[in-house]
């Protein structure tokens, strides 16, 4: 059997890494080829992302590939949503991506009244969130107008690696829907949203189609790799989230998942985004998946708090701690179940998350003892799983639908004590899939390039062949108590 080569560059807040797939026609075997670290840089007051210093690990992982494999036969890029650069006429980079995380985005959503918020979501689909492209690109239009003024393309992430490797500038869908400056029904750029923060649409490029090709590298990239055959860039869904979904290996057509990284994106497959008012207040948005599905999800913060916590605690042991050894340090605490609300603004970025945590639980009258890790890292654990709990109940709830399985993907679905608990606090079936989703649904889509006919259950069911899942059941979960709990926090 000829075995094709794809490659995946998945490109995450907290790390970026390039998967080789090997695809024998029938299944995918996964090889970790390089992984680094990723940063926000801070400079003066902004966080930015460095993407040549991405690019320029995407090469040598490339290089590193060619003495691993003889041939790359495709390539497809993911990334995590909502930042974007902006190009001038001459196709220069202006600046590197400003990150969500910083204030700008929120200080322009936050001039919008209720009723304008409503209107924005009703328009695409998309729930409000200080974090979308629309009020960075709002915020840059009012703080850095040289910038904006010079601005005549708007490349989000993904698009601007396709772009460093291919020459060829486009939009990819999934990750165009997270600006808010899509309608998730026509999947066109709105133009109303456009007239209404006097954003011009020809900042937006043609629209991708997945599994069509972008382009092929570059005569000068392939130079520099020593190659002489070209390698197509496949439009794959380059929203993380959105690979990461496609990768599912469900054979039902209702199912949850929660893609778990640095954030938890609690959802379900739909064919058609719901805007109803009843989404709207559970806090639901309708981004776009693979092949024009509906991913409708909550985008909760996920294992930022206790990646952050992590860190403090190396810091102040010294050590590298292990997963395992971060959350049994959860057991040392033996009182009663500390809640926080992780969706709570004060846990988006400060500067100590572990005391913020603490602080969080003395003010709401959870506990009088002085610090410890225990109940910090208790109350991480056991809130992510109240918050996954709740929401798929809400989601049952908004499209009158039951799930009896919960997928969980991503590199947060390694952590079995999250799992664990999720189980216990919804009642439901959690399939623990692959900690390389992403990765694996950037490859299956790169397949269709070569395999036309394919359908997305075709190529779930590769998947499903291509990994083990583990699965967790709790048959006495007691009653909703504690996710009711949850649920009245604020
Ligand atoms: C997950 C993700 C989320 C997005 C957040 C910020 O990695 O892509 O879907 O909302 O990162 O971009």
């Amino acid at each position: 059997k000829t075995v094709k080569n794809i490659l995946s560059l998945d490109c995450g807040n907290s790390s970026y890494r390039v998967v080789l797939g090997r695809y024998d026609g029938e299944k995918i075997t996964t090889e970790l080829i390089a992984q680094e670290p990723n940063n926000m840089i801070e400079i003066k007051e902004y966080y930015y992302w460095d993407m040549h210093k991405i690019f320029n690990f995407f090469m040598t992982s490339l290089k590193k590939t060619l003495k691993i494999v003889e041939r790359v036969d495709s390539i497809g890029v993911c990334t995590w949503g909502v930042d974007f650069a902006l190009y001038d006429k001459d196709a220069n980079m202006l600046s590197n991506p400003l990150s969500y995380r910083n204030t700008m985005g929120k200080k322009s959503l936050d001039k919008l009244s209720k009723g304008e918020k409503d209107d924005l979501f009703y328009e695409t689909g998309i729930l409000c969130d200080k974090i979308n492209s629309l009020y960075m690109l709002n915020g840059i239009k009012e703080n850095m107008p040289h910038i904006f003024e010079k601005a005549d393309k708007l490349l989000m992430i993904p698009d601007i690696l396709n772009y460093m490797l291919t020459g060829v500038m486009l939009n990819e869908p999934s990750e165009l829907s997270t600006t808010q400056m899509l309608s998730t029904q026509s999947k066109k750029i709105s133009q109303k949203v456009c007239d209404k923060f006097h954003i011009p649409a020809k900042l937006f490029n043609r629209i991708g189609v997945h599994g069509e090709v972008i382009g092929n590298l570059l005569p000068s990239l392939k130079k520099e790799l020593a190659i002489d055959y070209d390698i197509p860039v496949i439009c794959v869904p380059s929203h993380d989230t959105a690979a990461a979904v496609a990768a599912i290996p469900a054979l039902e057509d209702n199912f949850a998942f929660i893609s778990s990284g640095t954030w938890s994106l609690i959802g379900a497959e739909l064919d058609e985004p719901v805007m109803t008012k009843e989404v709207l207040e559970s806090q639901l948005t309708n981004e776009l998946g693979a092949f024009n599905k509906i991913t409708m999800l909550k985008n909760s913060a996920g294992m930022f708090l206790i990646q952050n916590i992590k860190k403090e605690y190396d810091d102040i042991t010294n050590t590298h701690n292990s997963w395992e050894n971060i959350n049994q340090i959860a057991n040392s605490y033996d009182g009663d179940i500390p809640l926080i609300n992780i969706n709570n603004q004060r846990f988006f970025n400060p500067p100590h998350m572990g005391k913020e945590i603490y602080n969080y639980l003395v003010e709401t009258n959870q506990t009088v003892e002085s610090f410890s890790w225990g109940i910090v890292i208790k109350a991480v654990l056991e809130s992510m799983a109240c918050c996954y709990a709740q929401t798929i109940r809400n989601l049952e709830h908004v499209i009158d639908k039951q799930f009896k399985n919960v997928y969980m993907v991503g590199g947060g679905s390694q952590n079995d004590v999250v799992n664990g608990l999720t189980a216990k606090r919804s009642g439901k079936k959690i399939i623990a899939c692959s900690k390389e989703s992403t990765s694996l649904g950037n490859i299956i889509v790169q397949i269709k390039h070569f395999e036309e006919n394919l359908s997305l259950k075709n190529m779930r069911d590769i998947v499903k062949k291509s990994i083990t899942l583990e699965t967790y059941q709790d048959d006495d979960m007691e009653d909703d108590s504690m996710v009711d709990r949850y649920s009245n926090l604020v």
